[in-house]
């Protein structure tokens, strides 16, 4: 399958690339744009239009990545686009503390309940290693438990791979990170109860605290088995170890009131990102207000940060927080989500093409495989990721954007219509038929 698109030229985004990449390490701003995943020449898009893409060729795509999250409500969808413009003409930063801060930390408390105080930062792996850095504190204990294909941002001390057995500390998964960071870390399957367990049974009182993505949206899509989450919050519980639930993605993506509301588990600590900052650059951790008062000026965990809070960032996280509140917006975006999802494994049964999804409210998981379910990282290593390139390239070849990567989830915006459904089934009708 050739990887450049006889149908459409490119010509434009492959210019820019290779411009990009005399001034910019792999010509992009994050390694999952390269195209790396999935080959070929990545596209250069100059705007977005609710569900639709525009690249620098003028190409149009419906766009599943969504930036990777945040554009739950399309991409300019007037009400955070106005909210910006409103705060342009007041100033882009004060470095002090503004009523719009106190309105959107209240906002979080109030739909994410184990949520009692918040802080914001300004990217979704400063909120994990500020959580992570806090547990630590609170809990006077070094040790971090993660689980095999979960991604938290680039902290040192998370970006670690399973050791050689499941109760062993982790290896650096980067090159310079040192040794004596994993050497605190645990990596165990994701969906092992019985490894959580036997860890605690060894480790006692000697662990700070779990970090897990409680839906898995780094590793492709994968959910939580029944009893999963429940573990880890007995087991937390039983030994003093703080719960985080890492919901950079998962938050307000999956439900209003995240993963935690879905599957009625209360972790201690909760890290957001992505839909708060609508589009804009916002993390956030908060969660029990005793752990939270840990936190600098208040406790003896530093933390600090020049842009957090940022009154542009705010402007749109809150008017994006407004939309998402209306009633029967998530009933709307999972069914459409749903029915296109149907669509897809409708379309790859008549082809005789392996295929399964998964899926979490407005997020989904695509996977070329014969397995019924995908629930385990083995699993998703298992894949075919040389039918998922092709089936990336011919999607793309009819107007659909998807994540370029075989281990990403994808999204649907409340602007993801019935015009797009059926441009994407007949796009995937064809590259189903292409494989
Ligand atoms: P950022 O530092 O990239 O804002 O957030 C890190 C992060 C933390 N936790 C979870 C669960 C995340 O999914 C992420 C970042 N997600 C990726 C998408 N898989 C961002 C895309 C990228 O790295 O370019």
């Amino acid at each position: 399958m050739s990887e450049q698109h006889p149908k459409m030229s490119t010509n434009r985004s492959a210019a820019l690339f290779e411009e990009a990449q005399i001034y910019i390490p792999g010509g992009v701003n994050s390694p999952v744009r390269a195209f790396r995943g999935v080959g070929g020449t990545p596209l250069f898009f100059n705007h977005g239009e609710g569900a639709w893409l525009i690249d620098e060729d003028n190409n149009r795509y419906v766009d599943y990545v969504g930036a990777w999250g945040p554009l739950i409500l399309g991409h300019c969808h007037p009400a955070v686009i106005n909210a910006l413009q409103t705060q342009l003409a007041l100033g882009l930063g004060y470095g002090a503390s503004t009523a719009a801060e106190v309105e959107i930390a209240k906002t979080i408390c109030k739909l994410v309940p184990s949520i009692e105080k918040v802080r914001l930062v300004t990217s979704g792996t400063e909120a994990t290693m500020s959580a992570i850095r806090l547990a630590r504190g609170f809990t006077r204990r070094d040790k971090v438990v993660k689980f095999e294909g979960c991604y938290h941002g680039h902290v040192d001390g998370l970006l670690v791979k399973a050791g050689s057995g499941a109760l062993t500390l982790g290896e650096p998964d980067s090159l310079g990170v040192p040794k004596a960071y994993t050497d605190l870390t645990y990596v165990l399957p994701y969906n092992d109860i019985d490894a959580m367990k036997s860890l605690f049974a060894k480790e006692e009182d000697s662990i700070a605290c779990i970090i897990v993505e409680p839906v898995a949206g780094n590793m492709n899509l994968v959910p939580p088995i029944p009893g999963f989450l429940e573990t880890m919050r007995e087991l937390c519980t039983q030994h003093g170890s703080v719960l985080i639930f890492d919901e950079v993605m998962t938050g307000f993506r999956t439900a209003l009131g995240g993963a935690q509301s879905v599957y009625g588990v209360t972790p201690d600590l909760t890290t957001l990102g992505k839909v708060i900052g609508g589009g804009l650059p916002v993390g956030a951790f908060g969660g029990r207000a005793d752990i939270m008062n840990c936190i600098a000026p208040l406790g003896a965990v530093y933390q600090a940060g020049t842009l957090a809070g940022s009154p542009l960032a705010v402007a749109a996280g809150l008017a994006m927080l407004k939309e998402i509140q209306k009633p029967g917006f998530y009933e709307s975006l999972t069914a459409n989500t749903a029915e296109m999802l149907a669509g897809l494994q409708e379309r790859a049964d008549r082809a005789d093409v392996p295929f399964t999804t998964n899926q979490v409210g407005g997020m989904f998981g695509c996977f070329f495989t014969t397995e019924a379910k995908v629930t385990t990282f083995e699993q998703v290593m298992a894949c075919n990721v040389a039918q998922f390139k092709r089936y990336f390239h011919l999607m793309l070849e009819n107007n659909i954007y998807l994540a370029p990567s075989a281990f990403e989830a994808g999204f649907v915006s409340a602007a993801h219509g019935q015009l797009e459904i059926k441009q994407t089934l007949s796009g995937a009708e064809k590259a189903f038929a292409g494989l």
